[in-house]
């Protein structure tokens, strides 16, 4: 017989089916056993009543066993399951339960036996929860975390393929150096040093003198020294670079056209993972609203008493916090561009500003409290850009490689790079960036705890 998914089993009414998945929960009662079965599309109800051989079978199960369950679909009739689907009509929402049907078990089949630390839905710490990750990662709930994720990523890619962007593989070894910036990890390369690439920088620039429109979803590393709800050492970045822009204008508006399809799409595809977080109405207007640094910084003195931040050259995380909450609560968004950066706080590469003096046509993107996006326009003539670079105390032969690009003739330019993981964390309002990473790498963990 072939296995029907958990989801499916509504329509196979008064139909004998196989399905195959984990034991969720297991209780016995008398004569009569019950069981959740779970497999990746949902969850249903299984009774063994009246079957004194199944019942000896089902009374070897325990919670998490991987078993094969044959029986008949019938419809349930019980108070709770009709509740609890008055209740899903009256959201529009479905959860991962599904309650119109229960299994008749004749039959029941262990696969795999299971030994667990303890039960799937119990509330642990998060060393606990990452101790056990093969384990915890099973829970519907974490599950759901990284099926919102996986559809982010396609909708970045359907998106930008769709503008004419091209997808391209970044390297993640590289010079010395990534982007002139700390936190590189060094490698060991045949005798010489190497470096694990903070970002994509100079190779989506590069992408943009061959493609004009390129993007593309990789790791990046950054030896984060300190442990924060907002910093992992290895992170997901989604990147994308276009050439031909009149200004970094042109960058924001084609973000906050990718944000929008994101969260709108997200919201329509992913209700049942976005409502088991309690996640309502995430704001993603047409037109974000944008302010410069220093315009963000006499505003947050204004609105919010015994706060200090003009003259400052960057954002506080309560700032940045404040900001959103104003947002919010006066802009009816979620999101907000914050321009106009020092260039003593942006890397070499950054376009200066025309009309403002020391600062850059550069921008961050908050989102409920946290910044999750970088970009701007960058500088695309050879002579500055390697000015730029001694400026920043960086030796331009050393990066001899890239400045080829520009030398060769670069359009004007800009992109943005945005970390996955704290997109998903503020999508599903986890308080931590690690809960949105399948396996974080921090300070001292891989994987396991470090010793030292
Ligand atoms: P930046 O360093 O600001 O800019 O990084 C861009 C975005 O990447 C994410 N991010 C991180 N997420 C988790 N842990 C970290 N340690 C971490 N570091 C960065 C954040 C951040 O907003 N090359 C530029 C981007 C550009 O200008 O195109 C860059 O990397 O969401």
């Amino acid at each position: 017989m072939k296995r029907t998914m958990i989801k499916n089993l509504p329509e196979k009414k008064g139909e004998e089916v196989m399905i195959k998945g984990w034991a969720d929960t297991v209780r016995f009662q008398g004569k009569m056993a019950f069981f959740d079965f779970r497999d990746v599309s949902g969850k249903v109800q299984g009774v063994v009543f009246g079957k004194p051989e199944v019942l000896e079978e089902a009374k070897k199960i325990s919670a998490e066993d991987v078993v094969e369950v044959r029986g008949i679909v019938n419809e349930r009739n019980d108070r709770g399951a009709k509740e609890a689907m008055e209740k899903e009509k009256e959201s529009g929402v479905k959860d991962f339960f599904i309650k119109e049907v229960e299994i008749e078990i004749t039959a029941i089949k262990i696969l795999a036996e299971a030994e667990i630390p303890f039960a799937l839905d119990e509330e642990v710490n998060l060393d606990i929860y990452l101790n056990n990750l093969p384990y915890t990662l099973r829970n519907p709930k974490t599950a759901a975390i990284f099926k919102v994720q996986a559809k982010i990523v396609q909708k970045f890619r359907e998106y930008l393929n769709n503008k004419g962007f091209t997808e391209f593989m970044s390297p993640k070894i590289v010079g010395d150096d990534a982007e002139g910036g700390a936190g590189v990890y060094e490698v060991e390369y045949f005798g010489n040093k190497a470096g694990l690439a903070t970002s994509p920088q100079l190779y989506k620039q590069i992408m943009v003198g061959a493609l004009e429109r390129v993007f593309t979803v990789g790791t990046a590393f950054r030896a984060e020294k300190h442990s924060t709800s907002r910093h992992l050492n290895e992170y997901t970045s989604l990147d994308w670079e276009m050439g031909f822009i009149d200004s970094y204008k042109d960058v924001m508006r084609m973000h906050n056209g990718l944000l929008k399809f994101i969260i709108d799409e997200i919201q329509e595809e992913m209700k049942t993972e976005l409502a088991e977080f309690g996640v309502e109405n995430i704001l993603a207007p047409e037109e974000f609203p944008v302010m410069s640094l220093p315009e963000a910084q006499e505003l947050l003195e204004k609105e919010f008493e015994g706060v200090k931040a003009v003259g400052e050259p960057d954002l506080e995380p309560e700032h940045e916090r404040l900001l959103c909450q104003y947002a919010r609560e006066k802009l009816n968004s979620d999101f907000i561009f914050i321009t106009h950066y020092p260039v003593s706080k942006r890397p070499f590469y950054t376009y200066k500003s025309e009309d403002m003096e020391g600062m850059t046509d550069s921008f961050d993107l908050l989102f409920k409290g946290v910044e999750i996006t970088s970009g701007g326009q960058r500088i695309h003539d050879y002579e500055e850009l390697k000015k730029s670079m001694e400026a920043k105390g960086l030796d331009p032969e050393k990066f001899e490689f890239y400045l080829q690009a520009f030398k060769t003739g670069m359009p004007p330019h800009g992109g943005i790079g945005m970390g996955l993981e704290r997109l998903t964390q503020k999508i599903l309002g986890l308080d931590n960036v690690k809960k949105a990473t399948l396996f974080p790498r921090e300070i001292n963990r891989i994987d396991t705890l470090l010793n030292k």
